[in-house]
Parts: C-alpha cells; sequence; structure tokens
C-alpha cells in the first residue's frame, strides 16, 4: 500500500523493546507484556510504525538509533520510533500520574492514588512530546492507535494541531464506576480528551456503561446514538464511537507452540521436577490488582480445610517484576515472600513444599511448557482489565485438560464464564472451596468446560479484536493493510529533530 492510502501507527508508553547503553555498547532486549504479546503479530510487515519510549536515559543519537532499531524493525517488520523523555518525565508521568494516580484510580484503590499537582503536569508535557513525534510521521490518511491510561492526553494533543488527524483509542485497563472517577481532580480534562479520539474503546461492556455514566454526570446533553458494542456519543461540538471490545491472544500460535514436542516433553519433566500429584499456576505481574496475597491465603485456607490434599498439589507462583522503583510494589514483594515463607514453613515436609515461587520471568516456550504441565490455573485480580493469562493457559490445553479458577473481577470472566469457575478473591472460603473443587473435578467436566473456554478464545483472538476495533474505527479491515515494506525513517525524524528536540535526539 502507498504511503497516501494510509499507514498503521500504533502509539503506547512503551516500545516493544528496551534498550540499554552497557560497556559502552548499545543493547536491546523485547519487552514483555500483555500489549505487546497482541500487537506484534498484527504489525508484522503492514508497515507503519510503533512509538514509544525505548526504556532509556541516554542520549540516544540518530547513527545508535539506526544501528541498534534498524536491524530489529527489519526483524520485527515495521519502524521503531522512540520517544525521547527524561528521568523528570518517567518520576512524573509514568510511576507517578500514570502509576500513582490513574492506575489505583481505574482499579478501584482509590487510598492508594497521590494526587499530586506535578504528577499532571509531568502527565501532560510528557504526552506533548509523544504528541510531536506522531505529528512529525504521520498524515491525515494514517491510522492512528493510541494505546492506554498513560497517553489519555495524545488525542486532543494531536486534534489541537492537526483536526484532520484520525486517531483511536483502547484502555486496557478497567474504566472506573462514576464514583470513584469523580475523586479525580482532573476528571473534567480526563473525560474531555477521551471524547477527542473518533473511537474510545474499552475492554468490557461494564467498563464502556462506567464510562459512559461519566459522560452522562459531565455532559448532560449527551445525545447516544445506537445499541450494541459500538455506539455514537455526541457531547455538544464532538461526535465519537465509544466500544467494547475483549483483547486476546494469538490462539493458534500459543495452541500450536504448546503442542509442539518439545514444550510436551519440557512439560513432562517440570511434572516430574515438581513433586506433589497436581500443579496450580499463578502467573502475574507483580501489582497489588493481581490478588496476589488473596490466592496464597485461599490456598493455605484449602491446606487448612482439606487435609488430604497436603502433599498432593503444589503451587507454582510465577511473579513477574513490575515498576521495582515504587515502594508499594516492593513492600507488596515482601508481603508476598513472608506468606509465602510462612506457609511453607507451617506445611512443608521432608518430601513436599507446598509452594514454589520464582520472581522473574521464563522463555516464552518455557511459559508455555509450565501451562502445559500445570493441572490448574489460578486468577485472582481484584480488578484486571481483561488477562491474558487466563486465556493462554486455555490455549496451550490441547490434548490434557485444565481447569481455570478466575476471578470475577478480571474482564476475562464475562467471556469465559461458562468454562471457568468464577470467585471472589476478597472470599478467603469461596478461594478454597474453588480450589476444591477444581482439584476434585472429573475428567469429563474439565474436558467440556475447558473446550467451551478454548472455543471461545479460538472464535475471538487477537486478529478478532484488531479486526473489530479497525473496522469500528476506520471502517477497513485489517487486509486492507497489505504487506509492505518497512516504511523510512528518515524525513520525520529529521523534520522532529530540527522542529523540536534541537539536536536532543
Ligand atoms: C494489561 C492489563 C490486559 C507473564 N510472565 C511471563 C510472560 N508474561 C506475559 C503473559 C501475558 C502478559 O505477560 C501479562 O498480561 P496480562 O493481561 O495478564 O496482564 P498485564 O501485564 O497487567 O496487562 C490486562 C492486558 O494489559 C492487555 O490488554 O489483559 O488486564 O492489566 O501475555 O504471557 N511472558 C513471558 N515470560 C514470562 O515469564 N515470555
Amino acid at each position: 500500500m502507498s504511503e497516501d492510502k494510509g499507514r498503521f501507527l500504533v502509539v503506547s508508553n512503551r516500545l516493544p523493546v528496551t534498550l540499554s547503553f552497557n560497556e559502552k555498547k548499545w543493547e536491546a532486549k523485547s519487552s514483555s507484556g500483555g500489549l505487546v504479546k497482541a500487537l506484534n503479530p498484527v504489525l508484522k510487515n503492514r508497515g507503519g510504525f510503533w512509538i514509544g519510549w525505548p526504556g532509556t536515559f541516554e542520549n540516544l543519537k540518530i547513527p545508535a538509533m539506526k544501528e541498534i532499531l534498524g536491524p530489529l524493525s527489519k526483524k520485527s517488520g515495521y519502524r521503531f520510533l522512540p520517544v525521547v523523555l527524561t528521568e523528570e518525565d518517567i518520576e512524573q508521568f509514568y510511576y507517578g500520574f500514570s502509576n500513582s494516580v490513574l492506575w489505583p484510580l481505574f482499579h478501584d484503590f482509590q487510598t492508594r492514588c497521590n494526587f499530586s499537582p506535578e504528577y499532571w503536569e509531568g502527565y501532560m508535557r510528557t504526552n506533548e512530546k509523544f504528541a510531536k513525534v506522531v505529528l512529525g510521521h504521520s498524515s491525515d490518511k494514517d491510522f492512528i492507535w493510541v494505546n492506554d491510561y498513560q497517553l489519555i492526553p495524545l488525542g486532543s494533543m494531536l486534534l489541537e494541531k492537526n483536526p484532520k488527524l484520525n486517531s483511536s483509542f483502547f484502555l486496557h485497563i478497567p474504566f472506573p464506576s462514576v464514583d470513584v472517577f469523580m475523586k479525580l481532580p482532573w476528571r473534567k480534562e480526563i473525560l474531555h480528551q477521551l471524547t477527542c479520539y473518533s473511537l474510545v474503546c474499552f475492554q468490557t461492556l461494564r467498563d464502556r456503561r462506567n464510562f459512559m455514566d461519566c459522560i452522562k454526570t459531565f455532559y448532560p446533553k449527551a445525545v447516544v446514538y445506537g445499541r450494541g458494542h459500538v455506539i455514537k456519543v455526541n457531547v455538544g461540538d464532538r461526535t465519537f464511537l465509544a466500544g467494547s471490545l475483549p483483547i486476546s491472544i494469538d490462539y493458534k500460535h500459543y495452541s500450536s507452540l504448546s503442542s509442539s514436542s518439545n514444550v510436551a516433553k519440557r512439560a513432562k519433566q517440570i511434572r516430574e521436577e515438581i513433586h506433589g500429584e497436581k500443579i496450580i499456576l499463578g502467573v502475574d505481574r507483580l501489582d497489588y490488582s493481581k490478588g496476589i496475597p488473596e490466592k496464597l491465603k485461599g490456598f493455605q485456607r484449602c491446606l487448612e480445610s482439606h487435609p488430604e490434599i497436603r502433599e498432593k498439589i503444589t503451587l507454582f507462583q510465577l511473579v513477574i517484576p513490575s515498576r521495582d522503583t515504587i515502594s508499594e510494589y516492593q513492600d507488596l514483594r515482601k508481603e508476598i515472600e513472608l506468606l509465602i515463607s510462612e506457609i511453607n514453613g507451617r506445611y512443608s515436609t521432608t518430601r513436599w513444599t507446598p509452594i514454589i515461587w520464582r520472581h522473574g520471568t521464563l522463555p516464552e516456550s518455557e511459559l508455555y511448557s509450565v501451562y502445559r504441565a500445570s493441572d490448574i490455573a489460578m486468577v485472582t485480580s481484584l480488578k484486571d482489565g481483561m488477562n491474558l493469562v487466563c486465556k493462554e493457559y486455555c490455549a496451550s490445553k490441547g490434548k490434557e485438560s485444565g481447569v481455570l479458577i478466575l476471578s470475577e473481577f478480571a474482564g476475562a470472566a464475562l467471556q469465559l464464564s461458562r468454562g471457568a469457575l468464577l470467585v471472589n478473591p476478597y472470599d478467603i472460603n469461596d478461594l478454597s472451596e474453588t480450589i476444591y473443587q477444581a482439584y476434585t473435578m472429573d475428567e469429563q467436566e474439565k474436558k467440556i468446560r475447558m473446550r467451551s473456554m478454548r472455543e471461545s478464545i479460538r472464535r475471538q483472538d487477537v486478529f478478532w479484536w484488531v479486526e473489530n476495533f479497525l473496522r469500528a474505527a476506520t471502517g477497513k479491515k485489517l487486509e486492507d493493510y497489505p504487506e509492505q515494506e518497512i516504511p523510512s525513517l528518515w524525513p520525520g525524524l529529521f523534520a522532529i529533530r530540527k522542529k523540536y528536540y534541537k539536536g536532543a535526539v
């Protein structure tokens, strides 16, 4: 497709690679995380850019950028465009407003918010930096897809500079109820910024309903047209679309990866290595929204109430390091370590340790071997936009069946309610009894439940999500963005450098 037909621009807080400068050499490491996994297969070989912060404060000069990001772009099939940020930006925009205001508030943890005005200033200033890079590389024909809560103001900034730009927004985290949203000192600004996108899309109908309640509160004359997953909203001088679409995974890829002989062999090995008859798996980013302590307490209660399962079940908890400079995250890690040590100290025997845990990441094939080896997966988020781990677990289950225990408060619960055992993670007895139910479930029931979940995830995979998002936003399909060369970096980059950075890039 030629440039004037429009290209695909994805913007997110982070690039899918993290750059670092060690011993006079640039290094690049692929980032993990839900969004990267979801969008990689979509952007591949379709031209366009991924714009985001590369994770470094080093002075990233153009030759270095070319040297390190060039080959990576070639490999990935799209161009990486870094946004240069300072330590102060990251402090105020990322750790500050994004993760100490929006993240806790939107996950219903109002008391964890730090509504510091400096954070808001840093948030707006940093979004301006993103806007400059996007403006330097986009034309009216391009489709600009902005992702997540770190970049809510971006659409309004783009619109201000070029009213013809078409940008759409997907919120990966939940949208809170109006009572919670009202607490935000910048509630009017944030809501206004969301209305500046052509399409503002949420994970679930529940999130969109919350958003629409806020719209009705702040724009009492708002008019809504249509019903279903995408509706049209008029708020006086602007009309935009509001949608709900559950993000998903590349089901086929993960399903076939899990049935490969390597994964099967490794899964068998893991089963032999982890003593105990059954394995319960937890895979969570280190975050208070994921309900890791609740899961541990539920497991402990189950060991207490059903002593017959001792030595027969092992909880394997994988904790992915995250936001580790925020003190609350450090405290959470300590709380988890303490709980695990208490439980293991109390119930371990010479031949069995109830909880095995790991703080770190695994290579993809190892993660899928662990999924495949596990009898039960347990997701106990106190609130979660979607949760991809539970979908990946189901995709990994081919011949072997498995049971999914899933929090009612994860977006995925709305989609997987027929197959998963839903739990209220705040209810320790519910957690304990659901673990026991999963442990004792017969093969026939496991198969029926798992089949229903796999089928739903297969039908609504990540390509379905992208197709529907694109169709809602532009009326185009993914195939309208056909295979093409990686776009050139230089014209736009030089323009930005001249205009805004004066040598900073
Ligand atoms: C946000 C929202 C929403 C984990 N450990 C390893 C590893 N992972 C991968 C998983 C999964 C991803 O990280 C985690 O995704 P989640 O969806 O569970 O959670 P968040 O990171 O909080 O994502 C969430 C998501 O955005 C997408 O919209 O679902 O609600 O909070 O894909 O596989 N990957 C590898 N090794 C690991 O050790 N390779």
